[in-house]
């Protein structure tokens, strides 16, 4: 027996957590936090520790499997699958052409740079337009903003929390989500740090949060940010409080931002937010005058039907204060491998270059809404949707009104998905093919990792191999490709020789790997080696040698502004005109429905993920099920008392949860957890009492986010009755 304990890190979520895997025989026994991991310093959450549920779950798929007529699957070899989905895909393009070919790319799949690489290479080749991912219920409204603050769409301010003095934060709850757009492995350690110092976290959400609770909470209606943030810059600027000097140095469009300003006074806005306008003039006050601030936001300003608008006020709340770009301020992303800053300075990542077929909303980074893919399959016509690979991603559970997409891929032609579960989506799909864990893949961090107060880097080799038959997303695209005759890199002016590169490839003469290429971009990367002419750089030796990882240096730069900015002019625009346009359509909201007097809100739990972790009885203990949280005047009101089953009603659908009456959250909100109602292959989820609550949200296109199609998922006007219990 040999046993070895295994350095690694976690990619459930945006902390990366150093964890130490203990491995016998090629499985794994147990994982726990890194002690030496200087971000993490030996702390990591439940989940962490629970994922070795999930990677000896009983009920993980580790076998291709077919679907049958009959609703079951069939366990299948690899050889059989693929040359059966390669030969259906190439039969759908030769008649409906590439751009009927759809994927989904969830959540996880973010956390792993192959899974990113190889299959956008794939849909890039076969001319796809049906790109969508989990970002259009998460994100993509700040992606938006900073493509018109900066002309970037990939770009991530975030706070510099370890020297800050005012952190303002508004919608995000990390002490159970543990941060998001910004990597703080020790959250609570960072926010308990700035009050030590003499400083302040004040916490806006509409429900009295953990991190609430732990800091100041200032509660808002649910979607009234935006009227909130108007005003908090018209009294800075009304007060003279802004710094002219820093906005006219950073920025253009200061002038046109005040005037926009003008009529949100606190007192005009009071009823729309609920915060008395005495408070918000104090606190817009103590913003502006702390010695340093940043303004935060995450999935609660980015949810709401003005998510863009409050993602871009943050930013220039911060800015008009001097607090851009400044050491314990708001700071630029800039990532220890440049993948996000090749891909802007080749123009790929792009904002309203092509408009959704169903909707028409424009794409963010190529994708499309996800709310609209269940149209886009069942809308005949030009340009439908034929075929879609879901990649790690739940959407009937994650997209609203998941259960019409549910209804929707028994009319695709084929639909294949990578998972190691057979979950609320993929038991419709024809195929489920086995997917590697993050223990058992190579990784190095992309994307949000960038916003990391301090600058660290670490590599993880794979701790176990594959288990089962569970192969890399990467590698299977890679050989549907080749069953195809096609070559990935046969792009653009290259697609003429696609015969001869294909060739190469299957001969095994093309050795590009997405490790290769990553590893090409670190050291050529801000930090890198540039292949032995800088000293000392990074490279994948020196990562091997530092498993725990690498502190490059203890601060994230301030003044990156010239390098990250792409608007020619080098200069912040305060002045979009997609933004003044959203300003007005703030004043043509149409007046609340009486029918629905309720306003409800998202919340995460700190032993959930999303809607994957549900089937770990580690973190199932202590009969964990769904709830709803009210008020107990709202309770009182429709005659509930906690642990009674309620019927939340929208005007999209219906639900029955159980009630769980509390003064976190004010009358008027309720508020749900998303990911629960489970019917999928994994028995103890199922088991679990609960509802999808993206029943009550809505997938209408006229319902979305105008500026970056995002889904509404905050503030979703409901109401509630007591469900008659048979006597
Ligand atoms: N109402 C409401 N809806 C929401 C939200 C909300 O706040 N409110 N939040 C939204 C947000 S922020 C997000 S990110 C989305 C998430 O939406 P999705 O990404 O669609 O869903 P997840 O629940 O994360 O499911 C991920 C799937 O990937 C699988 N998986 C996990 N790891 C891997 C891996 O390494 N490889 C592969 N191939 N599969 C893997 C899991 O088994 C699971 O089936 O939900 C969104 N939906
Ligand atoms: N334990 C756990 N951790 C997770 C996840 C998980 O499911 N469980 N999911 C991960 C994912 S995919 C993401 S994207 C991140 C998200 O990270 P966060 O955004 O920090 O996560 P939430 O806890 O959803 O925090 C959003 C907050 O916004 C509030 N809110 C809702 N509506 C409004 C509103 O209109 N205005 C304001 N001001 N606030 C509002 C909610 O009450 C909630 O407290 O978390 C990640 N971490
Ligand atoms: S907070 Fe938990 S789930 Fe997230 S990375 Fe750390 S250990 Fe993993
Ligand atoms: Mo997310």
């Amino acid at each position: 027996m040999t046993v070895e304990q295994r350095v690694t890190y976690c990619r459930i979520c945006e902390p990366l957590c150093g964890l130490i895997a203990t491995v016998e025989n090629e499985r794994l026994i147990s994982l726990r936090p890194d002690p030496e991991n200087p971000l993490s310093k030996g702390r990591c959450c439940p989940k962490g520790v629970a994922f070795t549920d999930v990677q000896n779950d009983p009920d993980r798929v580790l076998n291709p499997l077919r679907r049958r007529p009959d609703g079951g699957f069939d366990v299948v070899g690899w050889d059989d699958a693929l040359d059966d989905i390669a030969a259906r895909l190439a039969a759908i393009i030769g008649t409906h052409g590439g751009e009927s070919v759809g994927q989904y790319f969830g959540n996880p799949a973010a956390f792993s740079y192959a899974t990113g690489l190889w299959p956008g290479l794939f849909m890039a080749r076969i001319g796809s337009k049906h790109l969508y991912s989990a970002g259009s219920q998460d994100i993509n409204s700040r992606f938006v903003a900073s493509k018109l603050l900066y002309g970037a769409v990939s770009q991530l301010p975030f706070p510099d929390l370890p020297r800050t003095d005012f952190l303002f934060m508004l919608g995000a709850n990390p002490l159970v989500s543990h941060g998001s757009a910004v990597r703080a492995p020790r959250m609570k350690d960072d926010l308990s740090g700035i009050v030590r110092r003499g400083g302040r976290v004040v916490v806006v959400d509409p429900r009295r949060t953990e991190t609430a609770r732990a800091f100041e909470h200032l509660a808002v209606r649910p979607d009234s940010d935006a009227w909130l943030l108007l005003s908090m810059l018209q009294v800075i600027f009304d007060q003279g409080l802004d710094d002219a000097t820093a906005t006219e140095q950073q920025a253009r469009g200061g002038a046109t931002l005040r005037e926009l300003c003008l009529p949100f006074t606190p007192e005009s806005t009071e009823a729309h937010t609920g915060v008395p306008a005495a408070e918000l003039r104090a606190l817009a006050r103590d913003f502006a005058n702390a010695p340093t601030a940043t303004a935060y936001g995450r999935t609660g300003a980015c949810l709401g039907r003005h998510g863009t608008l409050v993602s871009f006020l943050l930013d220039a709340l911060t800015l008009v204060t001097g607090n851009f770009d400044r050491p314990g301020g708001t700071l630029l992303s800039r990532g220890v491998i440049p993948l996000e800053e090749f891909a802007e300075r080749a123009d790929r990542l792009t904002y309203d270059t092509a408009r959704s077929r169903i909707g028409g909303l424009p794409d963010v980074n190529g994708t499309f809404p996800a709310a609209v893919m269940a149209e886009e399959i069942t809308t005949p016509g030009a340009g439908r949707m034929r075929a879609l690979f879901v990649l790690a991603g739940n959407p009937v559970l994650s997209v609203p009104n998941g259960d019409a997409l549910a209804e929707a891929i028994g009319e695709l032609d084929l639909c294949v998905s990578f998972d190691f579960y057979v979950n609320e989506t993929n038991k419709h799909a024809d195929y489920v093919l086995p997917a590697t864990t993050m223990l058992e893949r190579h990784d190095l961090p992309i994307g949000f990792a960038a916003c990391s107060p301090t600058v660290f880097v670490q590599g993880t080799e794979p701790v176990v191999a594959p288990y089962g038959e569970a192969r890399p997303e990467w590698e299977v695209y890679r050989d549907i490709a080749r069953r195809m005759g096609l070559s990935l890199f046969a792009t653009g002016p290259l697609e003429r020789v696609n015969g001869v590169l294909a060739w190469l490839d299957r001969r095994g003469l093309i050795r590009v790997t997405p490790r290769g290429m990553i590893e090409m971009l670190l050291r050529v990367g801000p930090h890198g080696d540039r292949f032995g002419l800088r000293r000392g750089g990074l490279n994948p030796k020196r990562l091997r040698e530092n498993p725990h990882g690498i502190v490059v240096s203890e601060h994230a730069p301030a003044g990156l502004l010239g390098e990250v900015v792409r608007h020619s002019d080098k200069k912040v625009w305060l002045d979009p005109p997609q933004i003044l346009d959203e300003v007005e359509r703030l004043g043509a909201r149409e007046p609340a429905d009486p029918a629905f007097p309720l306003r409800l809100i998202g919340l995460r739990e700190l032993r959930s993920q999303n809607s994957w972790m549900h089937n770990s009885p580690t973190l199932m203990r202590g009969n964990r099920r769904h709830r709803a949280r009210i008020n107990v005047v709202d309770a009182r009101q429709a005659g509930l008392y906690d642990g009674d089953q309620v019927r939340i009603t929208s005007p999209s659908g219906s639900i029955e949860t159980e009630v769980l009456v509390t003064d976190e959250v004010q009358p008027g909100t309720i508020a749900v957890p998303h990911g629960w109602g489970h019917r999928g292959g994994w028995q103890l989820a199922n088991s679990a009492p609960g509802a999808s609550v993206n029943v009550l949200t809505s997938n209408s296109p006229g319902d979305l986010e105008v500026l970056a199609g995002m889904s509404v998922l905050n503030g979703v006007p409901v109401r509630i009755e007591p469900v008659a219990v048979p006597q």
